[in-house]
């Protein structure tokens, strides 16, 4: 049967739906609390969604480990626990990194450290990838991916820190979410935190399926760039696209993140002509940051709102052509 995988020739993998799922339950506007409930964030599953049962399942850390080992999901959760409140974004495309999505959501994950996993395992030193391995097999857009993986260059979680998460806001994830065991690494788009993990292997070089080497390469001039790093970006959740906005005092609000925090956000209302600096609060943990600023719109009819951030990095959202353009808000003035 052809939509029957297997893994580790165990028993065959339930794919629910066998085929590409995806589901934005929340438009820019609709991103008003500053934690996503769980039924609220995104999914994304490019070859289906594999139900896996806890009981059953295991988790195998191999390659350049002095100790390689399986972890039943017991073993897992009686590790060490961590939590981690993070911004949690989609890139969007595989192939087309010129269309934004605004695919975001702002969790907090539960789970185990990676990192402290990783070194009590012995990490051999001419090691520098990580490859995460789903439970997920099956076609996306004709490419046949067996199983879903990627890989994150160890000195991001060596430095970073990522989690081994069975929670998102503290309830175990759903199974559209990666039940029962996912990686997540704050500040990497959602493409790297691999859903429905069963496999972590420790490697010299990247690893070689169409999910690292096809999908998700930014072309530029000297070549590609894995899609890793979340670029800069912020979204207007108040005032709401085509709001009647009366002629006195409003606020205009969103949500500002960046891989490494947003040093500053600044807000057009005519279109992106001009620009002013809006109040930004300071990032805590890894969560996406509030912005504000006051407006009195000086006249009657369309009035285009636009926001950008900047990086701690020094990065600038661009306005037009990437998946992190400025989204624009277009208001009607009383
Ligand atoms: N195993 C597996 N993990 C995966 C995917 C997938 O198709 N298979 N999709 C990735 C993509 S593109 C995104 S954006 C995130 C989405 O996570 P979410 O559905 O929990 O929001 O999962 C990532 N992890
Ligand atoms: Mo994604």
């Amino acid at each position: 049967m052809a939509d029957a995988h297997r893994v580790n020739s165990a028993a065959p993998i339930d794919m629910q739906p066998p085929r590409t799922y995806r589901r934005v339950p929340l438009l820019p506007h609709q991103m008003r609390d500053a934690i996503t409930a769980q039924r609220d964030l995104f999914v994304l599953a490019h070859v289906g969604v594999p139900r896996l049962d806890a009981k059953s399942w295991s988790l195998t850390i191999d390659g350049l480990v002095r100790e390689p080992r399986t972890f039943t999901f017991d073993d897992v959760c009686r590790l060490p626990k961590i939590e981690i409140e993070s911004f949690h974004q989609c890139a969007g495309y595989p192939q087309d990194p010129t269309i934004a999505t605004r695919r975001v959501g702002n969790v907090m994950w539960g789970g185990a450290d990676l990192e402290a996993l990783l070194a009590t395992l012995g990490v051999l030193p001419r090691a520098r990838y990580l490859w995460s391995y789903g439970a997920d097999s099956g076609e996306y857009e004709s490419i046949r991916a067996d199983p879903y993986l990627k890989d994150c260059p160890l000195q991001r979680i060596e430095q970073e820190g990522a989690l081994l998460a069975y929670e998102i806001n503290g309830e175990p994830l759903d199974v559209a979410h990666g039940f029962p065991l996912r990686l997540v690494v704050p500040g990497f788009y959602g493409t790297n935190c691999v859903k429905w993990l069963t496999r972590l292997t420790v490697a010299e070089t990247r690893a070689d399926g169409p999910f690292t080497t096809l999908f998700y390469n930014d072309r530029h001039s000297g070549g590609t760039r894995p899609v890793w790093e979340i670029a800069p970006e912020s979204v207007i959740v108040s005032p709401a696209p085509a709001a009647p906005i009366a002629a006195r005092a409003t606020e205009i609000w969103g949500w500002a993140w960046a891989d490494g925090g947003v040093v500053s956000v600044e807000v057009s209302t005519d279109n992106g002509l001009n620009w002013r600096e809006a109040d930004l609060a300071a990032q805590h943990d890894r969560a996406w940051q509030r912005f504000s600023l006051a407006w009195t719109p000086q006249r009657a009819g369309e009035a285009v709102l636009m926001s950008r951030a900047t990086s701690k990095r020094g990065d600038v959202q661009p306005l037009a052509g990437w998946r992190n353009c400025v989204y624009a808000v277009s208001v009607i003035v009383h």
